[in-house]
């Protein structure tokens, strides 16, 4: 048994790191791939529907996996400091990465927007946090601005190291299925995510997609694991839906903060993924991903995020549409982690508790009311 250290050791061959560049990990990837059992039982779904959690990289999300190719990279490069623009789950990566390297981590979050958990680890961590009167976007173009004229390095994914790094999500994918699925859906926001699935897929297949060299020549395996690529379906929220819309959205709005974006910055990319795939994109109401995240909670066991539950919930909807064939192998990324977000949930959720008087009797009188 060798102990699992980290996507860039394991994948470094088919990363475009230079080879002296010393990794700045704490051990993301590697995160379950987990079957679902029952809601497929209950939608009759005779297919196989698998859910990857990356919600239990280090920091609770799938930033983890770009973020450590990222400051790898920026800090080979001789980086003091690393900045982004994040509706939450980025700054708490950045801002995690940044103390394992040494380097300081500045954050532009829109305020009031973020949920508490991502706020609270990018507090812990130490990074700066800026808090702008205005939205994701705003903050991305005050990013990309500060970027050309000060010496600090943007871990934002308009860096292709953090694409580089999250392709690798689907090399573990083929190489726990032994084959790619038939469709892969994912929540998109900034756009990034769909787009190095697809980078990873077609590495995994041997083919290159329009983008590969996007940033470097594509490293595809002398034997490709697969000769087949999945459809991407992309979700995004109803009111932050600028795919679905044609262009941007100028004031995105949705229950799921982490997709509160109206200005994608890999827009380009995410479409021609969806277009080379055969995939689609669509779109789901604040009530239907919530409706998904608890359905999820509530039947299998797994918790992540409401911007997670996006990918979950249009894929659910496509099946029973037929959009998505009976007996396909279908996977969905949970993005981010639940923890982060206890909020949403208490704020109807508190009503479900029981009091009872400290008696033994009173207990037991609940017990009898809800044994299965
Ligand atoms: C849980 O943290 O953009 O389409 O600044 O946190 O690659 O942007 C977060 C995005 C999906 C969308 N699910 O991914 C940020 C940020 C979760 C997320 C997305 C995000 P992209």
């Amino acid at each position: 048994m060798t102990r699992y250290t980290g996507l860039i050791d394991q994948y470094r061959a088919r990363l475009p790191l230079a080879a002296d560049a010393r990794a700045i990990s704490l051990g993301e990837g590697r995160t379950p791939l987990i079957k679902l059992e029952n809601i497929p039982r209950q939608i009759g779904f005779e297919g196989e529907l698998y859910v990857k959690f990356e919600g239990l990289n280090p920091t609770g999300s799938f930033k983890d996996r770009g973020m450590t190719v990222a400051v790898t990279q920026a800090v080979h490069e001789g980086a003091r400091a690393i900045i982004c623009a994040s509706t939450g789950n980025t700054s708490a990566a950045a801002a995690a990465y940044a103390v394992r390297a040494g380097v300081t981590a500045f954050v532009l979050i829109p305020e009031g927007k973020i949920a508490l958990g991502k706020l609270a680890q990018a507090v812990v961590h130490g990074a700066v946090v800026i808090q702008i009167h205005g939205n994701f976007d705003d903050g991305m173009r005050l990013v990309k601005e500060i970027g050309k004229t000060t010496p600090v390095a943007i871990v934002n994914s308009i860096n292709p190291y953090r694409l580089q790094g999250q392709k690798t999500a689907a090399f573990e994918i083929v190489e726990a299925l032994g084959r790619a699925p038939d469709v892969h859906c994912l929540p998109v926001g900034n756009a990034g995510n769909i787009s190095a699935y697809w980078l990873g897929y077609c590495e995994m297949a041997g083919i290159a997609a329009s983008y590969s060299d996007y940033h470097q020549q594509g490293r595809f395996l002398d034997q490709p694991l697969t000769n087949k690529r999945p459809k991407m379906a992309g979700y995004q929220a109803a009111g932050a839906a600028p795919f679905l819309r044609g262009s941007a959205v100028k004031d995105p709005e949705t229950v799921a903060t982490a997709i509160r974006i109206g200005d994608p910055q890999s827009w380009d990319l995410a479409w021609a993924a969806q277009k080379e795939s055969g995939g689609w994109f669509d779109e789901c109401t604040d009530d239907e991903i919530l409706t998904t995240q608890k359905l999820l909670a509530a039947n299998e066991g797994v918790f992540c995020e409401p911007a997670s539950a996006a990918s979950l919930c249009g894929a659910l909807r496509d099946i029973k549409s037929g959009k998505i064939a009976q007996g396909s192998t279908v996977v969905c990324t949970l993005t981010g982690n639940g923890l982060k977000d206890p909020d949403i949930i208490m704020k109807n959720g508190l009503q479900g508790l029981v009091q009872v008087p400290a008696e033994r009797g009173a207990v037991e009188k609940v017990l009898l009311a809800h044994m299965k």
